[in-house]
């Protein structure tokens, strides 16, 4: 077998995961937490086959691509920051909503088109947004993402060193995809970030390929892509993204170093899509063995053996979860299916927005009288 990429490298520090064997949890945070990681990677997986289901069943139109095999990276990266930090990402981005915490049912009838979508169902499955939790979307345009990520860190620096006296120290974290790695806009958006010290930290993930192309086959750096940041002055990791917990203590550890020196970041965050790239994906560019070898390095299955083998779950509680998140899913689908289409009047709202207050982080009561709520 030649697998066209390379499996990989497990996280420098981790210890060796490979599933079913199990890993340390992470000192110092609460087991309910890691389990809580768990229940979010199970949701995203259940909700993306129920999605990919009603895509088959013609209840979801347009483009749509599931995040399944990648969950282990939006659960960490979203554990690793806080709430009040912006979120930003491209069109593969259920998993990043219900990592957020917006609600299945949003997420949902957004896919559907339905007005009990998170954007109204004007938005579809590529644009998810959740101002109440700091996500900003859920971009199309590959790499475009990229530019506005670093607009999200210039307005919280500015906010937060000038209009509140340094009392805030927000990050800003901007996922985009291995194939983004070629687009002029996000070296323009990774000059400036390096140049205004910019708190934005770009999570590349990497799933090896960009629809059909393999990364090294448009990619001159594929083997070490450090080098893409360094260029701009900018510290990049390599994290295993198939890893939850290793996700979430690189992060953190990356994150939080980022706030004290407002210095921007790049992570290599090595990761592989189970599925196609989108619905009408035959796969034919790579092989079923390679899929197999990716399939047994499970995130998922990862995290529960380790949580199983350290006496904070036993199988009855991860079936007994299983059997919830099965009914939440469903219910989010009858949700969507019994919520009205957008009626022609909403062409016109949401459009243009007249009274624009300084951006504000949408938790905290004082920021929000001090910008005023919009
Ligand atoms: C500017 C632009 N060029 C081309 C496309 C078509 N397109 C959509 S997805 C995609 C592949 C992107 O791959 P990657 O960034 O690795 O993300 P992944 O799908 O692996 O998550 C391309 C080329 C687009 N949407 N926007
Ligand atoms: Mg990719």
């Amino acid at each position: 077998m030649t697998p066209t990429m390379p499996k990989p490298a497990a996280s420098p520090g981790a210890a060796e995961s490979t599933f079913p064997s199990s890993r340390p949890l992470p000192a110092g945070v609460a087991p309910e937490t890691i389990v809580s990681w768990l229940r979010d990677m199970m949701l995203i997986r259940e909700f993306e086959v129920r999605t990919m289901q009603a895509y088959q069943e013609k209840k979801i139109g347009g483009f749509c691509h599931v995040y399944i095999g990648q969950e282990a990276v939006a659960v960490g990266c979203t554990a690793a920051i806080r709430p009040d930090d912006p979120m930003i990402t491209a069109y593969r981005d259920h998993g990043h909503a219900l990592a957020r915490g917006m609600d299945p049912r949003h997420c949902m009838a957004e896919m559907f088109g339905k007005i009990g979508g998170c954007a109204k169902g004007k938005g579809g499955s590529m644009h998810m947004f959740d101002r109440a939790n700091n996500l900003f979307g859920g971009h199309g345009i590959v790499g475009a993402q990229t530019a506005l990520g670093a607009g999200l860190a210039f307005a919280t620096k500015y906010e937060d060193e000038v209009l509140r006296d340094g009392r805030s120290d927000r990050v800003t974290l901007c996922f985009l995809g291995d194939g983004a790695l070629n687009q002029g806009v996000f070296h323009e958006s990774k000059n400036l970030a390096g140049l205004f010290d910019l708190p934005v930290i770009y999570v590349v993930e990497n799933n090896g390929y960009s629809m059909g192309t393999a990364i090294h086959r448009g990619t001159t750096v594929a083997h070490d892509l450090s080098v893409k940041a360094q260029a701009y002055g900018i510290e990049a990791i390599e994290v295993d993204g198939m890893d939850c917990v290793a996700v979430y203590e690189r992060m953190k550890a990356f994150c939080d170093r980022c706030r004290e020196t407002s210095r921007p970041g790049f992570v290599d965050m090595k990761t592989y899509r189970f599925k196609g790239h989108s619905m009408s994906d035959p796969r034919k560019y790579r092989t079923r063995e390679e899929e197999a070898q990716y399939e047994a390095d499970d995130p998922i299955g990862k995290l529960k053996t380790s949580l199983v083998s350290a006496g904070v779950l036993d199988e009855a509680a991860v079936k007994a979860m299983q059997k919830e998140i099965r009914a939440e899913v469903r219910a989010s689908i009858e949700w969507s299916e019994a919520s009205p289409a957008p009626g022609p009047e909403e062409l016109y709202h949401d459009v243009y927005v007249e009274k624009w207050g300084p951006y504000t982080g949408t938790s905290d009561p004082e920021m929000l009288r001090e910008g005023g709520e919009r």
